[in-house]
């Protein structure tokens, strides 16, 4: 083979391969793999289980000798609505979970968000009445509602409460089952700094943040105080 031979040949090979790069599977003569992408069922059943460890033992500090947790509160809605995240100010319905424990405004809130097409079903739980303790929920999603916020008061406390905010029951393409730790949030509404700090309107409001340091953390980090448990049940 001459070198002008052989340049003809390597360009000719880099022409195909560029060809049948380009053109796809239009050339291929064996059976392509069937691609292997999950098809979700149009809607799930779920169970979540609220696991509150929050005890004596994981936060010392000023331990609460009626610690509990208010009554499970939130929705199922799609991305185009936040019932509360990280750096947001909280609603009003925020604001009464994380300093009163109610269900009530926030309720309204997921009311309005399924009237305007932005969430799918309210979720309402029981409490635990006394932590450690555990309570759970059932409740059904879709695909054009997947994501899930719920949130529950830390008490007593100021303005603290635990919770998910859009979580998403849907990975990698189908329902998937999920165990979120909960690390406290501070709600931004309140000044006191102890789980008994009588009531300090912060004013203006602050924006929601992680809580840090006491009485929550041990040695500067903030154990969960509890977890929730999702498991589709169908
Ligand atoms: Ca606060």
């Amino acid at each position: 083979m001459t070198r002008t031979m052989l340049t003809s040949f390597v360009s000719g090979c880099f022409a195909i391969l560029v060809a049948c790069g380009g053109e796809g599977p239009v050339e291929m003569t064996s059976t392509p793999a069937p691609v292997t992408r999950p098809s979700p069922a149009a809607t799930a059943r779920y169970r979540v289980t609220f696991e509150a460890t929050w005890d004596s033992t994981s936060h010392p500090t000023d331990f609460p000798s009626n610690a509990h947790f208010s009554g499970l509160i939130g929705g199922t809605h799609r991305g185009t609505v936040s019932f509360w995240q990280d750096a947001g100010l909280a609603t009003e319905g925020i604001r009464l979970m994380a300093e009163r424990g109610r269900q009530t405004p926030l309720d309204i809130e997921v009311d309005a968000a399924m009237r305007a097409g932005h969430a799918q079903h309210l979720l309402v739980g029981s409490d635990v009445p006394s932590s450690p303790g555990s309570t759970s929920l059932e409740f059904d999603v879709s695909v054009d509602y997947p994501l899930v916020t719920l949130v529950t008061m830390v008490a007593p406390s100021p303005d603290w409460f635990v919770g998910v905010s859009g979580l998403n029951l849907l990975e990698s393409g189908d329902w998937a089952d999920r165990t979120v730790d909960l690390h406290p949030w501070d709600a931004g509404t309140d000044s006191g700094v102890s789980y008994r700090s009588a009531d300090r309107v912060t004013a203006p409001p602050q924006a929601i943040h992680r809580l840090t340091g006491a009485p929550v953390d041990v040695g500067g980090t903030v154990p969960s105080m509890g977890r929730f448990v999702f498991r589709r049940l169908r």
